[in-house]
């Protein structure tokens, strides 16, 4: 699909935080588009400034309506708000895009608001660098605080909050999910740990359970991770969030601690990058994928050894020196 517009035309589009333009450079993100990539280079400079926090835990804790509270908050304070729902794919849930459209539909019409829901299916390069790249782009287009809410689960999902400046985990009490069994990942990456819909019952015990785990867990960088009640359908104990995640970030900011998070954090995109460049490289194209089931046929008959096909897929892919290493 060629551009929409001249890439110059497309980034300042962007830039200025015109809907259409950063739709259209989603989707090129999405599919994995050769301009996609030319237009986050141009983009870049202007990124860095945003806030992004991931918001994430199990189904229905209420996500989707919290997130839907924080941004409205953010905007009463003048501060613009992307946000990327990462959907999960489960049948079940098929009907959460729509309902998350339909939660959100009283930003509509608000310039300063954008949301768009990413489908976690068949992604080219990975979910986690898709999702990366999304809020590049909204960083760009000058949203001050990025919400990226995603289901709590699989590899996936980690590496896609890791992604964030600040981590909420929800819960909820009295759905059989206590703290025993949420998974420990989670655990050790909350910053913040929210108790949504604290009207139910249980919400005493979890967080009391919660106070007494997280007082076996050592202080990340100074920093004791802290619990906020929440009724996100009542719109009650968003602005205490609100006030937890600011509180968070001047923590970072002040110690310092942030810039060595940020290094961190690009040490291990560059890293991504050039393994998906490699791939590309040496698996590339139509031809690639069939040299590749064809080394595969001839190791596991046992008519090549798995070293010397990885050798012949380098130097094919031209990494010249690869194959005297070997
Ligand atoms: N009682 C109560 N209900 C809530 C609260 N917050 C959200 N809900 C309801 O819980 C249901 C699920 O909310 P969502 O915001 O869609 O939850 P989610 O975590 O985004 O769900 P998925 O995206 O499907 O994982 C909705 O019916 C909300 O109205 C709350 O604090 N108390
Ligand atoms: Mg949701």
């Amino acid at each position: 699909m060629p551009p929409p517009v001249e890439i110059d035309t497309w980034v300042a589009k962007v830039c200025a935080g015109d809907v259409r333009a950063i739709s259209q450079a989603i989707t090129a993100i999405e599919n994995h588009q050769a301009q996609a990539e030319e237009l986050l280079r141009q983009v870049f400079p202007r990124t860095g400034k945003a806030y992004l926090t991931g918001i994430t835990g199990a189904p229905g804790t209420g996500k989707s309506t919290l997130v839907d509270r924080l941004s409205a908050y953010y905007r009463a304070h003048q501060e613009q708000v992307g946000v990327i729902a990462v959907d999960p794919t489960s049948p079940y849930t098929g009907g959460a895009i729509l309902g998350d459209r339909i939660r959100m539909q009283g930003h509509a019409g608000d310039s300063g608001m954008f949301i768009r829901s990413m489908a976690t299916r068949g992604f080219l390069g990975g979910l986690a660098r898709a999702t990366a790249e999304v809020a590049l782009l909204l960083d760009a287009a000058g949203k001050h605080q990025v919400l990226i809410e995603t289901v709590g689960v699989g590899q996936d999902e980690v590496d896609i909050v890791r992604l964030a400046d600040c981590v909420v985990v929800m819960l909820v009490p009295g759905l059989g999910d206590d703290i025993q069994n949420m998974k420990a990942g989670l655990m050790e990456i909350g910053d913040i740990f929210v108790i949504n819909k604290s009207d139910r019952e249980g919400a005493d015990r979890l967080d009391h359970e919660l106070h007494a785990m997280l007082s076996l867990v050592m202080p990340r960088d100074g920093w004791q991770p802290q619990v906020v009640r929440t009724i996100a359908s009542e719109n009650k104990g968003i602005d205490v969030l609100a006030a937890k995640i600011a509180g968070f970030r001047a923590h970072f900011e002040s110690s310092g601690e942030r810039r060595r998070k940020h290094v961190e954090h690009w040490k291990q995109r560059l890293l991504e990058l050039l393994e998906s460049r490699l791939l590309q490289r040496a698996l590339g194209g139509a031809e690639g994928e069939a040299r590749l089931a064809r080394l595969a046929a001839e190791v596991a008959d046992r008519r090549k050894d798995p070293f010397t096909a990885v050798s012949e897929i380098l130097a094919s892919g031209g990494f010249a020196s690869a194959t005297k290493e070997n």
